[in-house]
């Protein structure tokens, strides 16, 4: 019994991580996650982040149609301001 101890010690251990990091106290699953400033996606500084500039961003493009209000094609700072409160 002794030689499968370390083996069971080390699982044991190691389950007990994936715990520790899944059990993490902050819930971010109704928050939007860490976006980008405004003014980082409005590459061109148009003032409004068309769809292509959006594309930068993973989270952004993926919610497109929710931040596109108006349907407008782009996303105008007020838009944006929306869903970086959180709708
Ligand atoms: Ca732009």
């Amino acid at each position: 019994m002794n030689t499968s101890y370390p083996f069971f010690l080390s699982l044991l251990l190691a389950s007990a991580t994936v715990m520790a990091t899944e059990g993490a106290p902050m819930d971010n699953t109704s928050q939007p996650a860490e976006l980008p400033s405004f003014q980082t996606l409005d590459a061109d500084g148009s003032g409004t982040i068309s769809k292509t500039e959006a594309e930068a961003d993973v989270l952004l493009i993926k919610q497109w149609d929710l931040v596109d209000v108006d349907r407008s094609g782009d996303i105008s700072k007020n838009e944006y301001a929306k869903l970086e409160s959180g709708g």
